[in-house]
């Protein structure tokens, strides 16, 4: 049985702690910050829907797993210290302050960490987050820094690996400061894969240090194992983040395959921020956590680092938790593609990275656009660059930037309902809903659909099935279920059909149907300009022509090539489907179609995050058994197995990917992965 449940941890004795004194670069750390995201958790109803896990302190041990001995023991003198000592003891770090208290908040914040790794690992739980201060990423072997004091994720990804015996453990720090601290940790280790995006603007923003760049991978045998994404322009958006989500950390991140995936979740990344100046909504983290949730089989770890702006602060970590407890991502509407800046860094990180990951190996070797910056460090980093009294101005204007509060995310009464011929059935957990329709008449079927093979809808199996499908679409459109699966005889004809009725059913606002069909043949349906339908085939023959911008055949030779799958499914498909923000989804498996149930399953998957869910499977009758149970298990919200450790696709896959990749992105900015 796979494990499923969201644990939540929090303790308020970690807001327990605070500045005492005066100093404009960290009065944004607030005890508020945790109480204002435990409160609109329960306002919300999700702090109520998770697994509440008690706080325990981390042990000296565990705290030495990532410190030195030097630093725990100064820093468990700071509780008897009186203020002058402990702002005298505060001067020897950077950009951090000391309490009286910190120092029981810190165990409590690495022990809380740890409790969510136990928990998760033991199966007890799938996933979960620890609300947790002081955060933990910029500090270092013997070194407080960045309003950290103990490495939380670090210390976790070591304990992780020590007490289960785990070879592949993945850290995204998602936070907008560079986790310097983590990278320094697991340099040189190939067994822990760092990721972080952080503000870098060439390096003029804090931390300003060189190693932040793109070029900065690791050391040894940890080469590859770090991959750091520079944002040199503030104001980044949606469009940036899910760019470098799809074209550098989810293609490094399956090819790796981690057994454990942490976030270091900072949400300064979001609109409002003081310190980010970014213009991430917080939707976006639903999306991110979404995405994260297809690896590791579902072990997902997040953890809060930092985060300023209360409001959209608590918003994001609302949309984190609720991801995580399964709900139905929201839209995320007005997708479009990198910028400019983000274009270049993305290019630039996917040319360093190149040597050492397969999914990069068919771009086409461009020389990276700027050469390294040089460095712009001053003692006082930005401090010296602006006036306090500007950045408080600056600071002012960003934390007043208003934005819509993310509407409620609904989720149907019933998650998912399939219509199965029988024999296959029983195997099928009995949480499903099962239907059977009447079966329609031949001008119900064909539904205004021209040019139609009136052959296949004299057969009465055809009809019959057809009953069962529109009405799976009927009860998902009325948000009776979210999703549903139907096995049906003739699956192409069936595709077709279910389109037009999609059609006539969908309000005007979000009348946009992606077709994704895994498989050969021809859907008899006409494509047009109009783009209330998107068709993307996956299949071995080559296009002839492309009919329109709506029409994306993904040529791939060879259906055992896994990569050069899942390359399609993470580089084409997700960021050409994101940005045409369908309001259904029909993924169907055709005839013959060996990717492998696995694969089929992480498909079913990640397409969850469109549409808020609503997403209709059609599988061919006489395909094997395991693709119908792994369409369902992923509908239900079971975790997806694990493909494994991947490598590069077939050099004529990756080649052919390449090349659809690059027709395509005149039309669509999300395929965009370099500087124009
Ligand atoms: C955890 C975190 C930020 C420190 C900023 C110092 N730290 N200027 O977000
Ligand atoms: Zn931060």
């Amino acid at each position: 049985m796979a494990s499923s449940g969201t644990a939540l941890i929090y303790d308020e004795e970690m807001t327990r702690y605070k500045l005492l004194w005066d100093d404009p670069v960290c009065n944004i750390e607030v005890p508020e910050r945790l109480t204002v995201s435990y409160a609109a958790l329960q306002e919300h109803g999700l702090a109520q829907r998770c697994v509440s896990l008690p706080v325990r302190q981390a042990t000296d041990k565990e705290i030495l797993l990532a410190h030195s001995e030097e630093y725990l023991e100064a820093v468990k003198k700071t509780p008897g210290m009186t203020l002058e000592e402990l702002i005298e003891f505060t001067k020897q770090y950077g950009d951090v302050y000391f309490h009286p208290n910190i120092y029981h908040c810190a165990k409590m914040a690495v022990g809380a960490t740890l409790q969510l790794v136990d928990n998760v690992m033991n199966g007890k739980v799938r996933n979960g987050m620890a609300l947790v201060r002081p955060p933990g990423h910029h500090s270092q072997r013997s070194a407080a820094n960045g309003f950290c004091v103990f490495n939380n994720v670090a210390i976790a990804a070591l304990y992780a690996k020590k007490h289960f015996n785990l070879n592949r453990v993945l850290i995204v720090d998602w936070d907008v400061h560079h986790g310097q601290g983590i990278q320094y940790c697991f340099e040189e280790d190939p067994s822990v894969l760092y990721f972080s995006w952080h503000r870098y603007e060439h390096q003029k923003f804090w931390p300003n240090l060189q190693e932040s760049d793109y070029d900065t991978v690791g050391k040894g045998k940890g080469a590859g194992f770090n991959v750091n994404l520079p944002w040199n322009k503030v104001g980044m958006e949606n469009s940036d983040f899910l760019s470098v989500f799809f074209h550098v950390l989810l293609p490094i991140a399956y090819e790796f395959s981690p057994e454990l995936v942490f976030v270091s979740a900072g949400f300064d990344s979001a609109i409002g921020d003081p310190e980010g100046h970014m213009c991430a909504t917080p939707e976006v983290f639903a999306h991110l956590t979404h995405l994260l949730m297809s690896l590791a089989g579902g072990k997902l770890c997040v953890i809060l680092e930092g985060g300023y702006n209360l409001k959209s602060l608590a918003q994001s970590v609302c949309q984190t938790v609720q991801t995580l407890l399964g709900d139905p991502a929201p839209l995320l509407p007005g997708l479009c593609g990198p910028c400019e800046s983000a274009a270049e860094s993305i290019q630039n990180v996917r040319a360093a990275q190149q040597q050492y990951w397969g999914c990069f190996k068919h771009s086409s070797v461009e020389p990276v656009l700027e050469p390294r910056t040089k460095c712009h460090r001053t003692e006082e980093g930005e401090k010296v660059v602006e006036g306090a009294v500007q950045i408080e101005t600056v600071s002012k204007e960003i934390q007043e930037k208003s934005w819509p509060e993310p509407p409620p995310r609904i989720a149907p009464p019933a998650r998912t309902a399939v219509a199965l011929p029988g024999g296959v059935e029983d195997s099928l957990p009995k949480s499903c809903l099962r239907v059977s329709a009447a079966p329609l008449t031949q001008e119900q079927a064909a539904c205004g659909i021209r040019d139609f093979s009136p052959k296949a809808l004299e057969d009465e199996r055809i009809l019959h099935s057809l009953g069962n499908v529109f009405s799976l679409l009927d009860k998902i459109v009325k948000k009776e279920v979210r999703n549903g699966m139907a096995v049906v005889p003739e699956v192409l004809v069936t595709a077709a059909c279910t389109v037009q009725h999609a059609l006539t059913s969908l309000s005007t606002s979000d009348c946009r149907v992606l077709l994704v069909l895994v498989g050969e043949g021809e859907v008899p349906v006409e494509l047009t300009d109009d783009g209330k339908l998107l068709l993307v085939q996956v299949c071995s023959k080559e296009p002839e022509d492309r009919k329109s911008k709506f029409h994306v055949p993904v040529c791939l030779k060879s259906s055992g090539d896994t990569a050069g799958f899942l390359h399609a499914v993470l580089g084409l498909l997700l960021p050409v489907a994101y940005e045409y923000s369908p309001g259904l989804v029909l993924a169907v498996l055709g005839e013959n179609c060996s990717i492998g149930p696995a694969a089929w399953a992480q498909l079913v998957s990640l397409l969850q995050g469109l549409a808020q869910g609503q997403i209709l499977a059609l599988v061919q009758q006489g395909s094997e058994a395991d693709n119908i149970r792994a369409a369902v298990t992923s509908l239900l919200g079971d975790p997806c197995p694990p493909l494994g450790p991947l490598g590069a696709a077939l050099l004529e896959n990756g080649q052919a990917l390449e090349r659809d990749r690059q027709n395509l992105q005149t039309h669509w900015g999300m395929l965009q992965t370099k500087k124009s």
